[in-house]
């Protein structure tokens, strides 16, 4: 997948894709992983499929050097075998009703994430629904943090240029369309 097959825009830098991640060419994607950074399912199984072990090797010499990666934070490897020259991967907050701070958890995937690929000149980077799995988050309630606090942050920063969120499942792609659609009429 070169390009998204189901573009939108907002400001022009933010796509809608419907599919696979792994299959993008962007910069960097990003991983839904977990804190151990030793794979697990959905996404995170998918990505380190694709990619091959170089992936893996890399996850554990962080991990060796910084334990487990907290809620909300990111690190960045290599892509192995990935279209992606990048893989950036953060920890999602699993959903425990909305009063853990969630919500400021998983917008602090998105900042950290494109604060990182800012940090390594990446020009674009792709994201999964983090969270909207096996972490159980609310979808519409994810899609609008993440719509709105990728807005804000390219709000005042020229990198990643192109941001892509791409949807796994139709009903997250709805969701994402219409959070992109309320930004444009703002
Ligand atoms: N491309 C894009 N999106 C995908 C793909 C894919 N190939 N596969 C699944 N999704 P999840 P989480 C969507 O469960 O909720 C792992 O075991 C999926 O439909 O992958 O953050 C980790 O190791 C959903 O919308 O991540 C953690 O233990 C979104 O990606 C845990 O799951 C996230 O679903 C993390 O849970």
């Amino acid at each position: 997948m070169s390009l998204p097959h189901s573009a939108s825009h907002a400001f022009g830098r933010i796509m809608l894709a419907h599919g696979d991640i792994t299959r993008l060419d962007t910069d960097a994607i990003v991983n839904a992983a977990n804190s151990s950074l030793l794979g697990g399912g959905g996404v995170d199984g998918a990505i380190h499929r694709a990619g091959g072990a170089q992936i893996l090797d890399e996850c554990r010499t962080i991990r060796a050097r910084q334990g487990n990666l907290a809620t909300g934070k990111a690190v960045i490897t290599g892509g192995g075998k990935l279209h992606a020259r990048h893989v950036i991967h953060t920890v999602g907050p699993v959903w425990q009703g909305g009063g853990q701070e969630e919500p400021q958890q998983l917008a602090n995937c998105y900042t950290n994430s494109l604060q990182l690929a800012a940090e390594h000149q990446l020009r674009s980077i792709a994201f999964p629904g983090i969270s909207t799995g096996i972490y159980g988050y609310p979808k519409a309630e994810a899609a609008r943090i993440a719509v709105q606090t990728v807005r804000d942050y390219l709000l005042h920063h020229e990198l990643p240029e192109i941001v892509v969120f791409v949807l796994f499942d139709e009903e997250n792609l709805h969701l994402y369309e219409r959070e992109l659609a309320a930004l444009s009429e703002a």
